[in-house]
């Protein structure tokens, strides 16, 4: 070889080496790290990168509060936001972008990222999508390509009962946090029951002051509750991350807290549950009842009210011996406590209508007559599919929260030891498969079916510990299941992004339960 023909070779090589590392350079690849996972993905080489800061561009004001929290997340990700930056964030809401409400169309490219949706929810559930990669993945890229996304439910929830155990105000944000980033939309707030009355009723101050004493472990338990100003800033944090809280006053049963406070309005109890009721029989009770909720219908903005109705067997006894409500049967030509139940239930239906919302209950109030179209159905006694069936041919809608899976207080693991059974547990996997692993619906059911819930009641439970034990990450496994198509969904790319969710839970000290790892971490230790 020549010394000029080796030169040329060299060149070549050289040119050849340098198309080959300019395109890996430029065209540096990812695939999306989230949960839910989105119901559409195509990813094309190359990322957007938001490491010399970005510039969100929205001229629409309706979005400007979500601009403003989409701001502060990045700047929480050392991501500068205001900095004249050459890559855009441009959002759009478009009627016509063929998505439902909270759907959203993600384009992104190596310069811009646009989200267009029909409504300011879908904006922010794409900004969601952008800020769980960023989070997830631990890196300033997002991929480049097309997402197209809208939930399976409409409805996608989690009830936290905070009469058996009062976690307080910052517990409630943190969790209603990671339900917006998991794009949950809807928190249940169990807020009476039978250890203690959370929520300040102005009219009737009793019902915190004596009523808020105490929890299931510990009658002494000092007083705890929330007062309507703290009611008001969760409602509006919620509001920010596009979660409707319906607030829950269960009645006519696990009213025992609140009979403490005001034993004139008790309807009694059993032996093991005493002044488990209010009366149905005195013409007070319903004064009282609507004086309640008055305020509650005038402090949270949900269109639903939920009444509870659960349970009213379990200590209504005393019932048959009360002599108003003897009379009211015999006014009224009720045959039996059922249908004093019912009765009940109508007349505080009637009064939730009054004051312009709608009822939301346990699966109970079918049967107490309940008016299929305005009331919403939470169907949660796994073991009596024939209510679910009642529901779904009444044309109810209805919500799924069966106690298997969705009970978290039941156990994840079978040798956990604090934590329900009933014929079997709470495992994630079965969150995550629900509902499709247990029910075959028609056309016709599916249209009422609005969503899923998953439930973390307290009986068992005395610690922030305990709630991160039994909460994370079967709330993951719920939002996948209540957001992504089932065709959509694939539990071993769930499993592989739980360890980034797990990072980001260590950041925050969240006790979560490993379920990849069961002895990574003990139960807690109870109080
Ligand atoms: C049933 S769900 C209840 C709650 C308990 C829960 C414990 C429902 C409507 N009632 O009062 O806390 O089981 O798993």
């Amino acid at each position: 070889m020549t010394a000029r023909t080796a030169t040329i070779r060299t060149l070549l090589l050289g040119i050849g080496i340098s198309v080959l590392m300019g395109s890996c350079a430029e065209k540096e690849s990812k695939d999306w790290t989230l949960v839910p996972y989105p119901n559409s993905v195509s990813v094309v080489p190359g990322v957007f990168s938001l490491e010399e800061g970005v510039t969100i561009s929205s001229s629409n004001p309706e979005l400007e509060s979500t601009v403003d929290y989409f701001k502060e997340l990045a700047a929480n990700l050392n991501i500068a936001t205001d900095n004249g930056a050459n890559q855009l964030i441009v959002l759009e809401i478009n009627q016509g972008a063929g998505t439902n409400e909270e759907g959203y169309e993600l384009n992104v490219s190596e310069d811009e990222i646009k989200i267009v949706a029909s409504h300011p929810k879908g904006i922010f559930y794409g900004l969601m999508t952008v800020w769980q990669e960023l989070k997830l993945s631990g890196s300033k890229k997002v991929p480049c390509g097309i997402v197209k996304d809208e939930p399976r439910f409409g409805y996608r929830g989690f009830m936290l009962d905070e009469s058996r155990y009062f976690y307080g105000k910052e517990k409630v944000k943190q969790l209603i946090n990671y339900m917006s980033v998991f794009k949950l939309n809807t928190f249940h707030w169990h807020l009476t029951d039978a250890p203690g009355w959370r929520i300040e009723i102005k009219s009737l101050p009793k019902l915190t002051t004596v009523g808020g004493k105490g929890n299931k472990k510990n009658p002494d338990a000092p007083v705890k509750y929330y007062t309507q100003a703290e009611i008001k800033e969760v409602i509006a944090y919620a509001a920010e991350r596009f979660i409707t809280i319906i607030p829950e006053i269960d009645m006519p049963g696990h009213a025992t807290a609140a009979n403490r406070a005001y034993p004139q309005f008790s309807g009694g109890g059993s032996e093991k549950r005493p002044d488990f009721t209010f009366d149905p029989g005195q013409e007070g009770t319903y004064i009282y009842l609507t004086k309640i909720l008055k305020e509650v219908a005038e402090l949270f903005p949900s269109k639903y009210i939920h009444l509870g109705g659960d349970e009213v067997h379990f200590g209504n006894q005393q019932w048959g011996d009360n002599d108003s409500i003897q009379y009211l049967m015999e006014k009224e030509g009720l045959a039996d406590l059922k249908e004093v139940e019912h009765y009940f239930m109508k007349r505080m239906t009637d009064t939730v209508e009054t004051l312009g919302k709608q009822v939301a209950g346990w699966d109970e109030i079918i049967d107490a007559g309940a008016d299929n179209t305005n009331t919403l159905v939470f169907w949660w006694r796994h073991d009596n599919e024939e209510a679910l069936q009642k529901a779904l041919d009444g044309g109810f809608n209805t919500i799924l929260c069966p106690r298997r899976p969705l009970y978290f207080d039941f156990l994840q693991l079978g040798s956990h030891t604090n934590g329900r059974r009933w014929k079997g547990y709470c495992p994630i996997e079965d969150v995550y498969n629900y509902p499709d692993s247990t029910h075959q619906f028609s056309e016709s059911e599916i249209k009422n079916i609005k969503g899923i819930q998953g439930q973390l009641w307290s009986e068992r439970f005395d610690s922030d510990q305990w709630f991160d034990f039994m909460t994370y990450p079967r709330m993951m496994a719920l939002s996948e299941a209540a957001w992504t198509q089932k065709e959509s969904k694939n539990i071993e790319r769930f499993n592989s992004t739980l360890p980034h969710i797990f990072k980001y839970l260590d950041e925050e000290a969240v006790y979560y339960f490993n379920p990849l790892d069961t002895l990574q971490r003990a139960e807690p230790v109870s109080k």
